[in-house]
């Protein structure tokens, strides 16, 4: 069970992602009210993209915003496609679920892919919007103009780095697709401590985090 004294002054916070789809379930106002009420070290962060896969926000939300949901816990809203306002927004956050208690992140932000792979994200909205987006907010884009702007960095560093991080993914895709199946018994690895009560499956030996 919950000790107080872990959750005053602790040393981790949870941070809890949703979208603004999911941020509409009822569960979600069963954890706000829990968590405040014993003041845990967590922040909830609804990324609002205005689509819950192919449906449009003003469709399925009766609410626009998402920020004020907590009801008895703050929320901030900022733009999650500004790189050093998500940056802030979660220093400001930390500090206050370690000392304080929950608090709600609304990051205002856009998917340019659809929901998943049966999502071509193309039926819903038209390219010009998408287009629009990556012109007018594209994070990566603004933060290099920043660079640029202020002469922390020259065009062809830039295009330097994009090609190295273009090849770390590279490599890390075709790493992923050429590995074998995990076995099932290391589903649990990295998730789990040990002694936890298990019935029926056997823990691999290898997970060893504590949590
Ligand atoms: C409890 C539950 N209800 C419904 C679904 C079906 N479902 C999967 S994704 C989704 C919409 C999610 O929207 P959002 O949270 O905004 O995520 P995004 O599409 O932006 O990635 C729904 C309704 C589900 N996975 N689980
Ligand atoms: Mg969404």
């Amino acid at each position: 069970m919950l000790g107080r004294k872990n959750i005053l002054r602790p040393e981790n916070v949870t941070f809890a992602y949703m979208g603004d789809g999911a941020a509409n379930q009822g569960q979600c106002n069963e954890s706000y009210n829990l968590a405040a009420v014993h003041k845990l070290p967590i922040v909830y962060v609804v990324e609002n993209n205005r689509y819950a896969m192919g449906t449009a926000i003003e469709r399925a939300s009766a609410t626009k915003e998402f920020y004020h949901r907590g009801d008895n816990i703050p929320g901030i809203q900022y733009d999650g496609m500004n790189v050093l306002q998500s940056a802030e927004a979660s220093r400001y956050a930390i500090n206050h679920a370690k000392t304080k208690g929950p608090i709600m992140l609304e990051a205002m932000t856009y998917r340019y892919q659809g929901h998943s792979m049966s999502d071509p994200g193309t039926t819903y909205r038209n390219r010009d919007e998408v287009e629009g987006v990556r012109k007018s907010r594209d994070p990566i884009a603004k933060v290099q103009a920043w660079l640029l702007e202020l002469k922390l960095a020259t065009e062809e560093e830039l295009t330097k780095i994009t090609e190295e991080v273009k090849k770390e993914i590279d490599e890390g895709v075709e790493f992923a697709a050429s590995s074998p199946y995990p076995a099932p018994e290391d589903m649990w690895n990295y998730v789990l401590m040990e002694d936890i009560p298990i019935r029926g499956i056997e823990l691999s030996k290898s997970h060893n985090l504590k949590l």
